[in-house]
């Protein structure tokens, strides 16, 4: 469906970055957005600070007015808006358009789109294939759920730009028409099923991505995850695998220490995995997953071998903060579900005091507890999930588990309880909502806090 949007009403729901990028791009193409939150505590003025000076769209915070629902053109909604929200049901019973934050930048953009999706991984390897497309293409941008909203780079755009995008199963709810060029899915493992309800629910939005991909473009799939690997035989995309744990007849595969390629019977070397700055098996995958899109966008080897050779960590994402008293300190505040932070916790090489908890998203975390289990010393627990947690914790065989009321008491404790020679890990397997904003803010109280620890207690 086409919308001419200039002149018309918008409503665009969540005053988030999503919702302000939308509503300055909005302005800027001529269409007249209202911007709406739900959020009683919010002010006009403080939304207002975070729109540019002569944006002046209406504002409604608390309840949806009745009047912008029978005349506004189209919905925008941001990813953080469940479908069942009371503002959605109204707005679809109106039958207004619904579409995402990311379907809005789709629409008006222009350039070539290599998107990204996949339960874990999908910022490292966003943040790799941005850095990869930044050494060979000029004009590059990294947007989507690593915390840059399409919409906030639309008008940049160029017909030859390239455009690198993280995209959350959220924003995969609210696509319809969005095609990128390439996309790959990562991997599909349970993760936000208070939201989408059933797996099956999931796997179907993550699969979205490729929904409107034709049989020349790419999608690249994870040859050891059973939902990836079956969705290539359904995918309209051609597909390209890459595999950790087997040699594959054709694609990205690891063999030993060597990542390799093979096409037509013929094996290609193309890096020793200790060339690489990036650690752990995951990041392997991550790394294949990279290559993989960025050689379907049409960056030569050399080029590619060249960035991931020197790229390093993601902020958040087993990123190594510091060592104080011969204890190493480690942030994954980004390990926001229980897959994530089993990587978290096999990264780790010394007995470990781990910091986890917070929101309850409904997850399982007896995977991520058999593999905490021998390793972890001490387990500090915090937020809605502490308790659910710790039992698990215990059928596992961890009992040395503390309850912490706040994040500074739970960081006490890992003080306390770490010796030298042992790791401090932040990696919850929760969201953080509730306890702070995001992962990000969470995980720089984290390093503050551990950057701090040598004038508690300085070395002698
Ligand atoms: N709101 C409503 N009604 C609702 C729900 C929310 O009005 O029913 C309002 C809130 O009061 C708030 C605003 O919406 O004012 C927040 O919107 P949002 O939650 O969509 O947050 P944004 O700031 O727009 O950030 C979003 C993504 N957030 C979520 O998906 C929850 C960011 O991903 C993303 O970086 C950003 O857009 C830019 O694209 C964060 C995330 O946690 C990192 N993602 C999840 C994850 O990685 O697991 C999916």
């Amino acid at each position: 469906m086409s919308i001419t949007l200039k002149g018309k009403e918008v409503l665009v729901i969540g005053s988030g970055k999503s919702g302000v990028a939308a509503v300055k791009l909005l302005e800027r193409i001529g269409a007249l957005p209202v911007l709406y939150d739900d959020n009683y505590n919010l002010s006009e003025q403080k939304i207002r600070e975070r729109l540019p000076d002569g944006v002046k769209c209406r504002i409604i915070l608390g309840e949806l007015a009745d009047d912008i629902l029978k005349t506004a053109a189209l919905a925008v909604v941001s990813p953080g808006v469940k479908p069942e929200a009371s503002a959605m049901m109204r707005i679809r019973e109106r039958q207004i358009p619904v579409w995402g934050e990311i379907e809005l930048g789709y629409r008006l953009g222009r350039g070539r789109i290599a998107a990204i999706t996949g339960t874990n991984g999908k910022t490292t390897t966003t943040a790799l294939v941005g850095e990869i497309m930044k050494g060979y293409f000029a004009s590059v941008y990294v947007v989507g759920n690593i915390g840059n909203p399409y919409t906030d780079i639309v008008s940049e755009t160029l017909d030859d730009s390239v455009i690198v995008a993280e995209i959350s199963s959220f924003q995969l709810e609210t696509v319809t028409e969005f095609t990128p060029a390439v996309s790959a899915i990562l991997n599909i493992t349970p993760d936000h099923l208070d939201r989408h309800g059933t797996m099956a629910c999931y796997v179907k939005l993550k699969e979205k991505i490729a929904a409107n991909q034709g049989p020349d473009s790419v999608c690249v799939l994870n040859y050891e995850n059973d939902y990836t690997r079956d969705f290539g035989a359904r995918c309209p995309a051609g597909t390209v695998y890459f595999s950790a744990l087997r040699e594959l007849e054709h694609g990205y595969f690891l063999s030993g220490e060597e990542i390799c390629y093979r096409a037509g019977g013929k094996t290609e070397k193309l890096l020793n995995i200790h060339e690489m700055k990036l650690k752990g098996l995951c990041n392997v995958e991550n790394v294949m997953a990279a290559i993989a899109v960025s050689t379907a966008m049409g960056v030569p080897m050399e080029s590619i071998l060249a960035t991931v050779r020197s790229f390093k960590a993601v902020e958040h994402r087993i990123e190594y903060v510091a060592e104080k008293n011969g204890v190493d300190y480690y942030n994954d505040s980004k390990g926001t579900n229980p897959d994530a932070a089993v990587q978290g916790i096999k990264a780790m090489t010394r007995p470990t005091v781990l910091l986890a908890g917070g929101y309850d998203k409904g997850s399982d975390y007896n995977e991520w507890m058999e593999a905490c289990a021998g390793k972890v010393k001490a387990l500090i627990l915090i937020g809605d999930t502490r308790l659910q947690i710790a039992a698990c914790a215990f059928a596992h065989g961890i009992d040395n588990v503390l309850l912490a009321e706040s994040f500074p008491e739970a960081l006490e404790k890992c003080r306390e309880q770490a010796e030298p020679g042992d790791a401090v890990l932040l990696s919850p397997a929760c969201a953080s909502f509730g306890m702070f904003p995001n992962f990000e803010v969470r995980g720089n109280c984290f390093k503050e806090y551990v950057l701090s620890l040598a004038d508690q207690l300085p070395t002698a």
